[in-house]
């Protein structure tokens, strides 16, 4: 692997190196993916957008929404990081922060904080068995399919985080309800690299019927789907000429599970 490609003063030298932002990335076969596993020519993408490059770092955007160290060994409180991580993490040798689940083809950082960016997504389902529905949001970045949810805001729980997204995307106050919380993993968001990544808690909202849904904040669109299954609702996004995202669908498997196990 060519080293420089790691470091933002290489960045700043030559500008070229950067691929473009929704670059799909090396491609990380299985077997390598394990950082445990050496990959001596390991070449990863770099997709750091503009907005998060050293020099645009300097100017604007409050540090509590982007780290300000153009690189990741300069964060200073990596350990306080570590201890409040939703999934754990290691550190590399520089003092890296690296992607639980390995290697990713793709190095920088395209979120606004270096190691783990903590999201909250609130999975709303109203009905029965019989007939479900599911609550999706149209994501304004990259227009699929979507649960409702984004970023915790410093200091926020997860349980406030879920109820802000969901009444911000939608219009739909769901603060007197208690939601189950299904768990806390890795989102395999677009926007993932090597060294900054999602990790998010989901948790499910049961509902009796559908409730009126607006879209607003950074969703193009709010629709229920019909949500008996994964297959279902797939069908029922192909049809309204729309994309599930991918990255969710282990979210809402494991919601569907939950549900299959209720009934
Ligand atoms: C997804 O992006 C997470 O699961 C969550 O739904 C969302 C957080 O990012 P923003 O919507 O705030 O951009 O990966």
């Amino acid at each position: 692997m060519n080293e420089t490609r790691y470091t933002a003063d290489a960045v700043a030298l030559d500008p070229d190196c950067y691929a473009p932002v929704d670059h799909p990335g090396l491609t990380v076969p299985e077997d390598r993916r394990c950082w445990s596993v050496s990959w001596p020519g390991y070449a990863p993408v770099e997709i750091t957008p503009p907005e998060l490059r050293p020099a645009a770092l300097t100017r604007h955007v409050p540090n509590w929404v982007v780290d300000r160290a153009a690189t990741a060994d300069l964060v200073l409180d990596w350990e306080q990081r570590q201890a409040d991580a939703l999934i754990s993490f290691d550190l590399d040798a520089r003092g890296w922060p690296l992607h639980p689940h390995g290697r990713t083809g793709r190095t920088g950082r395209n979120l606004g904080k270096w190691g783990e960016n903590q999201a909250a997504d609130p999975i709303v389902v109203a009905g029965t068995s019989e007939q479900r529905w599911v609550l999706l949001i149209t994501r304004d970045d990259i227009e699929e399919e979507a649960i409702p949810g984004g970023m915790a805001d410093p200091g926020e729980t997860a349980p406030a985080t879920l109820r802000r997204e969901l009444r911000e995307e939608t219009g739909v106050d769901l603060a007197d309800q208690q939601p189950v919380i299904l768990g806390r993993q890795v989102v395999d968001d677009w926007r993932n690299t090597d060294h900054a990544w999602v990790a998010s808690t989901s948790a499910l909202y049961l509902l009796p019927a559908t409730v009126a849904a607006i879209a607003d904040d950074d969703a193009l669109d709010a629709t229920w789907y019909p949500f008996g299954s994964l297959d279902q609702l797939d069908a029922a996004v192909t049809e309204a000429g729309r994309t599930l995202y991918a990255a969710h669908r282990p979210l809402l498997q494991r919601a569907l599970e939950y549900l299959n196990q209720q009934s």
